[in-house]
């Protein structure tokens, strides 16, 4: 069969590199952008390559796969299926439109979407977008095949919700897959983009311009943070490929010429005997590439730093949330400062080069004092860069279930939204006062560090300023200093509109 794969995503998550940086050669047919590449439509075409199958993928980031050149390209080729990839809430609009557009050309091909939030809300999906065929819940790699196979009869094919007489069917849902280990390695270069390190902002911020790629070694988290989704996906269950097949994974990448990978996995650094195989195999085999990842402070060894380190681990990012206890532990974050401080400056003292802190502020019961608390942490902790971003709810998460429970969330109405804590909430501060204390956390944040960190803070800038322009690193850090305008107004509650409190400051107050 002949599959189109679409992989759907939000403009402002990803950036065309300029101009005098794109074209590295005049006959150079590949577009460079910064983004992650679209690691799902990735993992899924070479699996269905072995079962046989043809499968052309496009990514919207790239200028000449917008809707219209795919519906374009549908028109042309009839494909037999089209699917549909993309991650996040945030999306969702994105998609709709996708698939409106792909059923006008192609009113007959079938259309089936994918991903995170397509699993969480399979039902709602179908019920709201009849250009929409079906959902696949959960992992594709056994499902798609089998949904490729049963064309014919959906209802055989495990996990997929569909829609038959008017109705939505839910067959037997699929269990979570075992063996991580039996399937091909992703495609990384069948779509004609270059995908390059960056950091995810709204300017052109370029690390580095080596071949880039995300790679996934494990699946899940057993924790249950109350704004993460994850455990409700993964079942609490944390799932992983073993080190030898993620050696042969990195050594092909390797040779490829990929020379900076990011990690994806939900939490890296779970298994400690196992990130000492890894470790130990970059390094045997002389693997050239500078790696990244993501994980907890409390997983961390100080043996596994150093031999990561050794593996040419660069980056390190932590979820650090908050600097004061009471609000950890209002996010049933299960970690202490202390453990924060020691990882942070144990990654330092190894060497990382570059660990970054992932901060939330907005958080329920968070007061003006504690968020100052959070950038005075940040302050003493050795971190080379830092995020402070409003505290969000998703469906799926504890935190949409006690809004739902508090009377704030209506899940028949608000299904496809996502909130800012303090928008909705009124325990919460207003955002407002969120967005006014973060320019001050950040004026605080920014003078003690170059006061007290003038020779790090400049090796920094320096890296920006290898592939920047001065005016874009000054904007950058200007940046969090820059009144915000809203560039469309948040999503509410439905119950906040019903009862004329539009205003989220005002809706805050009041709701509960
Ligand atoms: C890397 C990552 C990013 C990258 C972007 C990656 C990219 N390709 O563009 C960056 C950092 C930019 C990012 C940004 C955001 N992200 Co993000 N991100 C992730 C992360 C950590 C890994 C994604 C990944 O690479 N997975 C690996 C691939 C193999 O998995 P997959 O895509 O899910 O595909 C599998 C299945 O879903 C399925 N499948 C996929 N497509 C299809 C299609 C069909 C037809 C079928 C049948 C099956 C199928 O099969 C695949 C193989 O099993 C996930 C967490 C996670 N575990 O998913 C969060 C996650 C998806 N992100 C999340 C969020 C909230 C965001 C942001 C909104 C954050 C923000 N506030 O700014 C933005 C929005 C991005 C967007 N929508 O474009 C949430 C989504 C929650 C929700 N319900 O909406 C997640 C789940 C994290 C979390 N803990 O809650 N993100």
């Amino acid at each position: 069969m002949n599959v189109f794969m679409v992989y759907v995503r939000d403009e402002n998550f990803c950036q065309l590199l300029p101009e005098e940086l794109n074209r590295s050669r005049p006959d150079d047919e590949r577009t460079k952008v910064m983004a992650f590449p679209p690691l799902g439509i990735q993992t899924l075409a070479p699996v269905l390559r072995r079962h046989g199958h043809r499968v052309r993928l496009f990514d919207t980031c790239h200028p000449q796969m917008k809707v219209e050149h795919i519906a374009q390209a549908v028109a042309e080729e009839r494909p037999d299926v089209m699917a549909l990839s993309f991650l996040s809430t945030t999306t969702y609009p994105a998609v709709k439109t996708m698939a409106k557009r792909l059923k006008l050309a192609a009113p007959k091909i079938p259309i089936i979407v994918g991903g995170t939030f397509a699993t969480m809300n399979s039902d709602h999906i179908l019920r709201d977008c009849p250009d929409i065929d079906c959902v696949g819940v959960g992992e594709g790699e056994e499902l798609l095949p089998d949904y490729l196979n049963n064309l014919d009869d959906p209802s055989a094919v495990a996990g997929l919700v569909w829609r038959h007489a008017g109705d939505i069917v839910r067959n037997t849902p699929r269990p979570l897959l075992q063996d991580l280990n039996q399937f091909p390695y992703p495609d990384r270069t069948s779509l004609p983009i270059d995908y390059i390190e960056s950091l995810p902002l709204d300017v052109p911020a370029v690390l580095s311009l080596d071949k880039f790629c995300t790679i996934q070694t494990s699946r899940g988290c057993p924790y249950s943070c109350i704004y993460c989704d994850i455990p409700s996906l993964s079942q609490g269950k944390w799932r992983y490929r073993s080190a030898e097949h993620v050696l042969g994974e990195m050594q092909q990448l390797n040779d490829l010429g990929y020379r900076s990978i990011y990690l994806t996995d939900d939490h890296f650094l779970l298994n400690r005997n196992r990130i000492g195989m890894i470790c130990r195999g970059i390094i045997e085999r002389k693997l050239e590439f500078r790696w990244g990842c993501e994980g907890r402070v409390d997983a961390v060894a100080v043996d596994q730093l150093s031999l990561m380190k050794k593996a040419h681990c660069n980056f390190l990012a932590f979820g650090v949330e908050a600097g004061t206890q009471k609000v950890l532990d209002r996010l049933h974050k299960r970690q202490t400062l202390k453990q924060v401080e020691h990882a942070v400056s144990e990654a330092k003292r190894h060497g990382i080069q570059r660990v970054h802190g992932f901060f939330v502020i907005g958080s329920p019961g968070e007061t003006e004092a504690d968020i100052m608390a959070s950038f005075r942490f940040a302050a003493r902790l050795k971190l080379d860069t830092f995020g402070f971003n409003r505290l969000c709810a998703y469906r799926g998460t504890p935190l949409w279930q006690e809004y739902i429970d508090r009377g704030i969330i209506d899940e028949g109405r608000d299904w496809h939204k996502w909130f800012k804590c303090s928008d909705i909430d009124c325990t919460a501060l207003s955002g407002a006062v969120v967005n006014r204390v973060r320019m001050k956390g950040y004026a605080l944040l920014f003078a003690r560090r170059i006061f007290w960190r003038p020779i790090s803070t400049y090796k920094l800038l320096r890296l920006f300023g290898r592939h920047m322009k001065w005016s874009d690193i000054f904007k950058l850090l200007w940046s969090p200093f820059r009144r915000r305008t809203l560039s469309r107004k948040p999503d509410l509650p439905a119950r906040m509109i019903d009862l004329g409190l539009e205003e989220p400051e005002r809706g805050a107050a009041s709701i509960t």
